[in-house]
């Protein structure tokens, strides 16, 4: 297969909206890749996100423009802005919201070599819980910048493990988040706690503190995910 050099200009275009690449990698030739932007099988993947509330400042302004009555306006945002940069770069743009499930995390993990924490959510050692996905550029070709990374585990390095202690609905456990437990809470009226100023197991995790949503954009998540509506 052919090797394209990754367009330079892709980090900045990125940045401009508070995203960045996170990672990417080659799908090897006997494996089902997703259709690239031709419809034939594509050669890479560049997964797309962010760290810490690099969006939000971008994602707030495009907000204050759109009908108060937008469903799901963080996908909708998504879709416009790595759709628009996917179509520059000649790539196409698929998102982690998409049904059926793209797999986003085992791309990741792929990607960076992240695993995941007693949460779900992968863990970076710099970032910590505090990043996301927010689509993904299937390129033709494979890409020079489409290498994987391979980075350290912090859940192995970390004895006391806090954020295992901490959840009022016991939903985290070192085998599974109970999804299920952790929504009843949220939904039952005591789950003021977290969906005022985020997940409190998310937050007693060390790693990463620097990364933390803020405020905002802690509640928008928690309220997005408890199905509450969201304050504009
Ligand atoms: C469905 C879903 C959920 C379900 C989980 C149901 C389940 N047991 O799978 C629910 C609604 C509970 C959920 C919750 C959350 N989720 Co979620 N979720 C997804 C989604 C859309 C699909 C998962 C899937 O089926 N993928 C398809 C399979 C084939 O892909 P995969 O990579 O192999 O799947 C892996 C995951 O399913 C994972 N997994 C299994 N069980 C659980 C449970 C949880 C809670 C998580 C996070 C992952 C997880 O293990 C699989 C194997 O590696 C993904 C996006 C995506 N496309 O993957 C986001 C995703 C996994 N979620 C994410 C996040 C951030 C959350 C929340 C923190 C949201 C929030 N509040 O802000 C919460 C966590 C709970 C909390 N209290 O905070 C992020 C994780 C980012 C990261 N750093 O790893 C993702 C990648 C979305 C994104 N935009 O980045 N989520
Ligand atoms: S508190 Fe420790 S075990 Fe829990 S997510 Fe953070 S590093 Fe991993
Ligand atoms: S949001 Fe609250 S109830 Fe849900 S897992 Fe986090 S600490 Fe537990």
């Amino acid at each position: 297969m052919a090797a394209a050099t990754m367009p330079e200009n892709l980090a900045d275009a990125l940045a401009a909206h508070g995203l960045m690449a996170r990672g990417g990698f080659v799908f090897d030739d006997d494996e089902a890749a997703p259709a690239g932007p031709s419809g034939a099988a594509a050669g890479a993947v560049v997964l797309v996100g962010h760290a810490g509330s690099t969006i939000w400042p971008h994602f707030s302004r495009w907000l204050a423009d759109q009908p108060a009555n937008l469903a799901d306006p963080l996908d909708c945002w998504s879709r416009e802005t790595i759709g628009a940069i996917a179509g520059r770069f000649t790539a196409r743009a698929v998102f982690p919201f998409e049904k059926p499930f793209l797999p986003f995390q085992r791309w990741a993990m792929r990607a960076e070599g992240l695993k995941p924490s007693p949460l779900g959510i992968l863990i970076h050692p710099e970032y910590g819980l505090w990043h996301a996905y927010r689509g993904a550029l299937l390129f033709e070709t494979q890409v020079a910048e489409a290498r994987p990374h391979a980075l350290s585990h912090a859940c192995d390095a970390c004895a006391e493990k806090p954020c295992l202690f901490v959840c009022p609905a016991d939903a985290v456990s070192s085998v599974r988040h109970d999804h299920a437990a952790c929504l009843a809470h949220l939904r039952s009226g005591r789950g003021g706690a977290c969906m005022g100023g985020g997940c409190l197991a998310r937050l007693a995790c060390p790693v990463g503190a620097g990364w933390r949503y803020d405020d905002a954009q802690q509640t928008f998540h928690m309220r997005t995910f408890a199905g509450a509506p969201v304050d504009r």
